[in-house]
């Protein structure tokens, strides 16, 4: 577990939604940045995901916001934000999903501009 990566990615959801720890965002200005990022949310997701089913219960989930303190009405609204088809479980693909869409937002990130 890497609570400092943890706590940065709850406090994220909390405020406004997006995912945009230190770095974060301003680093995925290449598609190798980009792919180094994804990387690194995927070693996130299976952070959260500890018994490696690929996909992240609610109790996973909780139990890891319990450990950063974060209130229990908080952690299912995150939950819920990043579970998007609604059937109580988080997969890799719905993780990747809502954060990169976030980030594509948040950076309208064009796809046409590749470094070469
Ligand atoms: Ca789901």
């Amino acid at each position: 577990v890497q609570p400092r990566v943890l706590r940065l990615l709850t406090a994220a959801l909390k405020h406004g939604g997006s995912v945009n720890w230190p770095g974060f965002v301003t680093m995925a200005s290449t598609n190798k940045e980009a792919q180094e990022e994804q990387d690194r949310l995927r070693s996130l997701f299976h952070t959260y995901d500890v018994d490696n089913s690929g996909q992240i219960e609610k109790n996973e989930f909780y139990a890891i916001c319990q450990e950063l303190q974060v209130p229990s009405e908080e952690a299912e609204g995150i939950f819920s934000r990043l579970d998007a088809d609604g059937d109580g479980t988080v997969t890799l693909e719905e993780f990747l999903t809502i954060t990169v869409s976030q980030i594509k937002k948040k950076k309208k990130i064009n796809r046409n501009s590749l470094p070469c």
